[in-house]
């Protein structure tokens, strides 16, 4: 799973620890690292900034998510391990703002590498590089979204290079067999409601996902998928699509031209305590 040439550098940081014996020791890490379910999507795991502590079975590695790692004194952004309920632990992205932890499920870039036209399972498991462009994992983001009430913010990029957000006061993602269908709770943001506004063409809160091998989309026609790429929330077809190859969709800001998406979630509950 990892070139022996990461392995040995994990090693090699490892032992500026007061651990003795070596072969404990790479048992030991090999060990906790195929516990981790999505470790096929970090290129280089030393740079998980809490390793570490997870081989070393301290209490960190049973944050819920990027706002529990933050309280719990991480405040520098980058990947961690975080063990969501009901699963084994994942890698994830976190954005540290100064005041948040927010749990990073997607990125796109107008130039990413990655195609987006995935089947049903490889988006229900994630694919892409977490440190990069990825799509954390459908059932994965559904597991998060159970745990608390959550909101979600989309940071856009648009065409001229201006940042742009879209918030939704909830974000919630139903179970498989309700197709992970998408609940959303009230906008507020700069980058225009382009999920759930009644006054456009399509909606896509409430809708469920629809990828190349599963079409639950509104269109009776076609599969969605199959005529725009990506995997989404499709209605009948899209006022936005973030997951699509060369083509990043909102229609309150960008026609298929945004530069960059990224999506995140924290829990609604916090205050901030920045002096
Ligand atoms: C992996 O990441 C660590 C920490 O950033 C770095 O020191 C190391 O050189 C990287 N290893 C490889 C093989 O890229
Ligand atoms: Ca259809």
């Amino acid at each position: 799973m990892y070139s022996p040439k990461i392995l040995l550098a994990m090693l090699a940081l490892l032992y500026l620890s007061p651990v003795t014996n070596s072969v404990d020791v790479e048992a030991k890490v090999r060990k906790q690292l195929e516990e981790i379910e999505n470790i096929d999507l970090v290129k280089n795991a030393t740079e998980i900034l809490n390793w570490r502590d997870v081989v070393q079975r301290k209490a960190i590695p049973y944050m819920r998510d990027c706002e529990e790692m933050f309280q719990a004194g991480h405040t520098e952004s980058g990947l961690y391990i975080i063990r969501p309920v009901s699963t084994r632990k994942l890698v994830v992205q976190c954005y540290m703002d100064g005041c948040n932890g927010w749990t990073v499920i997607q990125q796109n870039t107008i130039n990413t590498e990655i195609t987006w036209s995935e089947d049903w399972t490889t988006y229900k498991y994630g694919f892409g590089n977490l440190e990069a462009d990825h799509w954390l994992g459908t059932e994965y983001i559904r597991l998060i979204t159970e745990q608390k009430w959550y909101k979600v913010r989309i940071n856009l990029v648009d065409a001229d290079g201006a940042h742009k957000y879209a918030a939704y006061d909830s974000f919630v993602v139903d179970s498989e067999e309700n197709g992970y269908a998408l609940k959303l709770g009230t906008y507020e943001g700069n980058a225009g409601d382009s999920l759930s506004n009644s006054g456009l063409k399509n909606i896509h809160d409430n809708m469920r996902f629809s990828c190349r091998d599963h079409d639950n989309d509104r269109s009776s026609l076609y599969n969605c998928a199959d005529q725009h790429g990506g995997g989404w929330w499709y209605d009948n077809c899209f006022n936005a699509q973030l997951n699509a190859k060369g083509s990043i969709h909102w229609s309150t800001l960008c026609q298929q031209n945004c530069r960059k998406s990224i999506i995140l979630l924290r829990p609604v509950h916090m205050f901030c305590n920045r002096v």
